[in-house]
C-alpha cells in the first residue's frame, strides 16, 4: 500500500506497506550486492545509520551462494539476519554490465560468469524463481538497459522484448506468490522503464506499463553515460506517465544533487553506490562538500568529519585518527568512512522527506545545492 502523506510540486513523500515494515519515501536504499554492505557494515548497524531499505542482487547470489542455498537457510532475510524491506535488482542489468560474452535472445540472455567463466542462461522466468528463493519485499523486473549510445532502432527493439519479458515476469511472480512453499508469498514486483533518452520511446513504454498494476515502477536506463541534463529530462518527461500512486524508482541515482533534481520530478525510491564506494577510499560527504580524509591538512584535525553529525564515526572519532586507520590499512578505518556516508545518504532523504512534508522542498533544495558547493578537498 502507498500513500502520499504531501506533494510540494512534483516532490512527493508517502508511505509505502510492506511485509517487512512500512518505509517512508524518498528513501535511499543502501547496497549489500551480495548480502553484505561492503566496509563491514553489519545489519546490525544498519538502525544507527538510518537505514530503511537494503538492496541485493539476482545474479551474484544466484552465482554465489546460489539462490538454492538462501531458500535452503530460509531466504535472504533469516540467512543475512536482516529484519527491514528487501529490494532485488533482477540481474538484468547485472548480466550486461559483469558478464562475458553475452548473447540476448527472445527467451532471455546467454552469458558466462564473471568468477569462473561458466556457461550460465537467465530470463524472466528464471529472474522470478532466483528472487522467490530469495524471498525479498520488493523484486524488480528482468530488463535490458541498452545503452546511452544505442541507436533508436535498436532502442525500440529492445523496449519491445523488455516489455514482452515484463509480461512474463508478472505472470511467473502469480504462479510463483501462490506455491505452498514460497519464502515470502507476497513478494512485489517493480516494472522498469526503459527508452534510453528517446522521450517517444520512454513515453510509450512507460503507458504500456503503467496499465500493468504493478506494485512500483523504476526509471533503468539511466546514470549510464548520459549527460545529468539529459537524465533530468528524460525524468521530466516520463515520471508524468507512470502512477502517481505507485513508488518511483530511479534505478542506480546517484550524487546528493542528482537526488535533490530527481525527488524535484517525482522520484522517491534511490540507489547508488557512491557513499559505500567513496567511503571506502576515504572520499566522505559533508553539508558543505566533499571531503578527502587523506589529505594532509586532517592529519592534526581533533575535529568530527562532520561537526554535529550524529553517525557512529562523528560521535565518537576526530578526522585525524580516521585518516590514521585508513593509511595503516586498519578495517576500521574504512568502515567508519562507510557508516558516515551511509548515514549522511539516509539523513539527508531524511530532511528531504522533511521538507516536502512541511511545503518548503523548493527552498531546502536551493540551500542544500549552494552549501554542498562550498568545499571540495
Ligand atoms: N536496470 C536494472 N538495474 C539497474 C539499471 C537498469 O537499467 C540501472 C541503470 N542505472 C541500474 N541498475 N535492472
Ligand atoms: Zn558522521
Amino acid at each position: 500500500m502507498y500513500k502520499i502523506v504531501n506533494k510540494d510540486g512534483n516532490a512527493k513523500s508517502a508511505t509505502f506497506s510492506t511485509v517487512h515494515g512500512e518505509i517512508q519515501t524518498p528513501v535511499f536504499m543502501n547496497v549489500a550486492t551480495v548480502a553484505a554492505i561492503k566496509g563491514g557494515v553489519s545489519t546490525r548497524d544498519l538502525e544507527d545509520i538510518g537505514t530503511q531499505v537494503v538492496l541485493s542482487n539476482t545474479y551474484h547470489l544466484h552465482l554465489r551462494p546460489g539462490d538454492d542455498l538462501v531458500y535452503r537457510m530460509g531466504g535472504l532475510h533469516k540467512f543475512m539476519s536482516c529484519n527491514k524491506p528487501i529490494l532485488t535488482d533482477s540481474g538484468g542489468f547485472q548480466v550486461f554490465s559483469l558478464a562475458k560474452t553475452r548473447k540476448i535472445k527472445e527467451e532471455g540472455v546467454y552469458f558466462h560468469s564473471h568468477i569462473d567463466g561458466h556457461k550460465l542462461f537467465m530470463g524472466p522466468e528464471e529472474s522470478m524463481r532466483i528472487q522467490s528463493h530469495l524471498g525479498s519485499t520488493i523484486a524488480m523486473a528482468f530488463d535490458e538497459c541498452p545503452s546511452a549510445k544505442a541507436e533508436h532502432e535498436y532502442v525500440q527493439m529492445s523496449v519491445d522484448r523488455t516489455t514482452r519479458w515484463l509480461e512474463r515476469c508478472k505472470k511467473e511472480m502469480d504462479r510463483l506468490n501462490g506455491l505452498r512453499y514460497t519464502v515470502n508469498p507476497h513478494q512485489m514486483l517493480f516494472g522498469i522503464n526503459q527508452g534510453a533518452i528517446f522521450n517517444d520511446i520512454r513515453i510509450e513504454h512507460a503507458k504500456r506499463i503503467a496499465d500493468m498494476d504493478l506494485d512500483g515502477y523504476a526509471v533503468g536506463g539511466l546514470a549510464v553515460g548520459e549527460s545529468h541534463e539529459e537524465m533530468y529530462d528524460v525524468l521530466e518527461h516520463v515520471v508524468p506517465f507512470l502512477p502517481e500512486d505507485k513508488p518511483t524508482y530511479l534505478m542506480g541515482v546517484g550524487t546528493p544533487a542528482n537526488i535533490l533534481e530527481a525527488v524535484d520530478r517525482g522520484v522517491d525510491f534511490f540507489d547508488c553506490v557512491y557513499p559505500s564506494r567513496n567511503g571506502r577510499h576515504g572520499h566522505l560527504y559533508t553539508k558543505r562538500g566533499h571531503i578527502n580524509i587523506l589529505n594532509a591538512r586532517y592529519e592534526l584535525d581533533d575535529t568530527p568529519i562532520e561537526e554535529g553529525c550524529q553517525c557512529p564515526a562523528c560521535r565518537s572519532y576526530s578526522k585525524a585518527y580516521i585518516r590514521h586507520l585508513l593509511k595503516a590499512g586498519e578495517m576500521l578505518g574504512m568502515r567508519l568512512c562507510v557508516l558516515h556516508n551511509l548515514y549522511f545518504y539516509n539523513n539527508l532523504v531524511k530532511e528531504i522527506r522533511e521538507a516536502i512534508r512541511s511545503n518548503n522542498y523548493q527552498a531546502y533544495k536551493k540551500k542544500t545545492l549552494e552549501s554542498m558547493s562550498e568545499f571540495d578537498s
